[in-house]
C-alpha cells in the first residue's frame, strides 16, 4: 500500500493535493482550538495517504509559511502576526510598545549572562575590554507571535552590578536609575538566515530589518548596545520629517 501510494506520488504530485486539502482544513478552522496539528498517524488516516506523502505535504506547507515546526513541540498552524506601526522618534521599550497596542509582550531567552565584552561591544559602549557586561539575547513575542530577535549588551554596573531577572530591560535600568534618555539607531534591510528564520517562524530568505541601537544616559554615557532582527511583515517604522528652522523661515518669508 505504502509503495503503491509512493509511486503514485512520483507520477502526479499527490503531496501537493494533500497539502491543498490540509490548507482547506486549516482555513475551515479544523485545528483552530489548539493550533497544533494532530500526530502523523492520525493525520495520514484522516487524509487517507501514506506518512511519506503526508511528510512531503507538511514540508511544503512549512516552506510556504502556512505551518511552522517547533522543535520538540510539534507542527503548528501559523497564526497571523499582529501588525505594528512604530514611530522612530520615541525611545520606548518593547514591553511598553506592545502594551500601548493592547498586545501582551513576552520573551524567550536565547542567551543571558555576564561576560567580558567583544571588541565591537567595547567600542560601541565606549568601555574597556576588561569591564563586565550583561548580555541578554531574546526572542520577543506579541500575543505569543514572534516579532523580533534582540541581542542587548549593557555594562553590568548600570544594573547595580548584579544580573537582573528581567522581563523588561528598560524597567530594570529604570530601577537602577540608568534608563536611557536618547538613542541612535541604524536600520538596514537584510535577507534572513536559517537560524533567525526558524526563531521568527518565517521562511529562510525572507526580508527583515536589522537594527543597531546605541542608547545614552543624560550625561552622554552609553548604556545599551542592541542588535535586532525585526520581521518586516509585522513592522512599519514610521518617521516624522520636519523642515529645518532656516528653511522654514525662508519659505515663510517667500509666502509673505
Ligand atoms: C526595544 C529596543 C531595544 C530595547 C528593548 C527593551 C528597538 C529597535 N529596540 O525593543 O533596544 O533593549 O526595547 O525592551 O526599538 P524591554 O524593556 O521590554 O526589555
Amino acid at each position: 500500500m505504502e509503495g503503491r501510494r509512493a509511486s503514485r506520488a512520483e507520477r502526479t504530485p499527490l503531496f501537493e493535493s494533500v497539502g491543498e486539502s490540509l490548507k482547506r482544513e486549516i482555513a475551515g478552522g479544523r485545528f483552530a482550538s489548539a493550533d497544533v496539528l494532530p500526530g502523523e498517524r492520525e493525520l495520514s488516516e484522516m487524509l487517507d495517504v501514506s506518512r511519506t506523502t503526508l511528510r512531503r505535504a507538511i514540508a511544503g506547507l512549512i516552506d510556504e509559511g502556512v505551518l511552522v515546526h517547533r522543535h520538540g513541540a510539534g507542527t503548528f498552524v501559523r497564526r497571523n502576526p499582529p501588525h505594528v506601526e512604530q514611530p522612530l522618534s520615541r525611545l520606548t521599550s518593547f514591553t511598553e510598545d506592545m502594551r500601548l497596542r493592547g498586545l501582551t509582550a513576552s520573551s524567550r531567552v536565547i542567551e543571558r549572562g555576564s561576560f567580558l565584552p567583544t571588541p565591537e561591544e567595547s567600542m560601541m559602549l565606549d568601555i574597556s575590554l576588561s569591564e563586565t557586561v550583561f548580555r541578554l539575547a531574546r526572542l520577543r513575542l506579541a500575543d505569543g507571535v514572534p516579532m523580533a530577535i534582540e541581542r542587548a549588551t549593557v555594562p553590568l554596573r548600570f544594573l547595580g552590578g548584579t544580573e537582573p531577572v528581567v522581563e523588561s530591560l528598560y524597567a530594570a535600568l529604570e530601577g537602577s536609575g540608568f534608563r536611557p534618555v536618547r538613542a541612535l539607531q541604524r536600520l538596514r534591510a537584510v535577507v534572513i538566515g536559517a537560524a533567525e528564520a526558524a526563531l521568527l517562524e518565517i521562511a529562510e530568505g525572507s526580508p527583515a530589518l536589522h537594527i543597531h541601537r546605541v542608547a545614552f544616559l543624560g550625561d552622554g554615557r552609553r548604556v545599551e548596545f542592541t542588535r535586532s532582527f525585526y520581521r518586516s511583515d509585522t513592522y512599519d517604522f514610521v518617521a516624522e520629517l520636519t523642515l529645518s528652522a532656516s528653511a522654514r523661515a525662508r519659505s515663510e518669508g517667500a509666502a509673505r
